[in-house]
């Protein structure tokens, strides 16, 4: 067993799935999109400044060779009341949850002889991007990481290690910017409230996520926030995961036969820290997915 297959077959057995290798390398095309969003005012307080940071990894770990991408779903068992908090802020702090798994596997890699450093959120590297170079996702129009298995609602994180075990990319920014795996559907830009993202430009300033999190709000912003506490789910409510592809191919009654059985059988499968999610959760998703499901059926079959 080479060491790559070693360490994903570990994180396999911590119940990690969407996996991927990429060298640590410059992303140098990255640098002129980064220039324009700052010339454009789009940047905000929460990103890097600093763009040879953002797109050199190896200021981190200067002999590092490959980066591990890994994305963690988050969509959980625990009790909740709809209190205008995203679904990513409920359960426990997801940095912590990750740190924990991320350590496990650095662990795992140190006593094998290499060094290995993890990162969640907080850091400069663009998590999603190097998500998609390692193939655990694609980018939407919604700018989200898309898995195949759990849609938009994973977290991302990463491990830079000066072992060489990556494989080549599997994209590259000119691919992404045309959103293949999105086709015709801009569904996400029509439930977008401040239109933060559109056909023309992203803007994260106006996003309804970065305003929940500012401190000086305006008159406009907060009648936009309309019960939103913490985050915004909007964009991402129509998944692109296996469920939704699959029910868009369905007749509209065999949907509405299909749904509870489909849910009851994947989602019981969600690797998490319980493995099984609430009656109710299954009834609010249902509720969730039955009304998207219905309205994207209208969009792309009638
Ligand atoms: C700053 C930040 C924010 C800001 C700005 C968000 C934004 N649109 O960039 C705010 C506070 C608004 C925010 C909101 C959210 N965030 Co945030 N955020 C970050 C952070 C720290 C940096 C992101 C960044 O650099 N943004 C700048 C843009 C340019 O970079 P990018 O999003 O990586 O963009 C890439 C592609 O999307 C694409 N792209 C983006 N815009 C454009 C435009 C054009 C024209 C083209 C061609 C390509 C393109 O190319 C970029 C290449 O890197 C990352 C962690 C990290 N270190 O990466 C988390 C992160 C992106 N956030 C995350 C999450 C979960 C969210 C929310 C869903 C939370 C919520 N429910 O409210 C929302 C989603 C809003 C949205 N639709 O993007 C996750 C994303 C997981 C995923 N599945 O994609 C991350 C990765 C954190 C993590 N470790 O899990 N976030
Ligand atoms: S998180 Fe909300 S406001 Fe931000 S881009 Fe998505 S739908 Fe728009």
């Amino acid at each position: 067993m080479s060491l790559k297959e070693e360490v994903l077959s570990y994180c396999n057995s911590l119940g990690l799935t969407n996996i991927g290798f990429i060298k640590c390398r410059e992303f140098n095309e990255l640098e002129d999109f980064y220039e324009n969003r700052k010339k454009l005012n789009v940047q905000n307080e929460f990103e890097e400044e600093d763009i040879q940071k953002r797109i050199n990894p190896n200021h981190y770990m200067e002999e590092g060779k490959t980066i591990i991408s890994i994305a963690f779903p988050y969509l959980h068992d625990q009790e909740h009341f709809d209190n205008g908090f995203s679904l990513y802020t409920r359960g426990n702090d997801y940095h912590r949850v990750l740190k924990d798994y991320l350590d496990k596997i650095c662990e795992f890699i140190i006593l094998r002889g290499g060094k290995a450093i993890s990162f969640v959120d907080s850091n400069t590297l663009p998590e999603r991007y190097i998500a998609y170079l390692a193939g655990v996702g694609f980018i939407g129009k919604n700018n989200m990481l898309i898995t195949k298995e759990y849609g938009s609602y994973v977290f991302l994180g990463e491990i830079i290690t000066d072992l060489e075990m990556y494989d080549d990319d599997n994209g590259n920014f000119e691919e992404l910017m045309k959103y293949k795996e999105c086709g015709e559907c801009a569904i996400c830009f029509g439930e977008c409230p401040t239109k933060s993202i559109n056909p023309n430009k992203k803007n994260s300033n106006i996003c309804l996520s970065y305003i929940t999190q500012k401190k000086d709000l305006e008159e406009w912003e907060i009648k936009a926030l309309k019960g939103r506490t913490f985050g915004c789910d909007s964009c991402q409510l129509y998944i692109f995961s296996e469920l939704q592809i699959t029910l868009r191919q369905l007749p509209l009654v065999q949907i509405l036969l299909t749904i509870p059985q489909y849910i009851l059988s994947k989602y019981k499968l969600i690797p998490h820290h319980n493995h099984q999610i609430h009656f109710h959760t299954m009834l609010v998703l249902l509720v969730l997915y039955l009304f998207h499901t219905i309205r994207t059926y209208e969009v792309f079959c009638i």
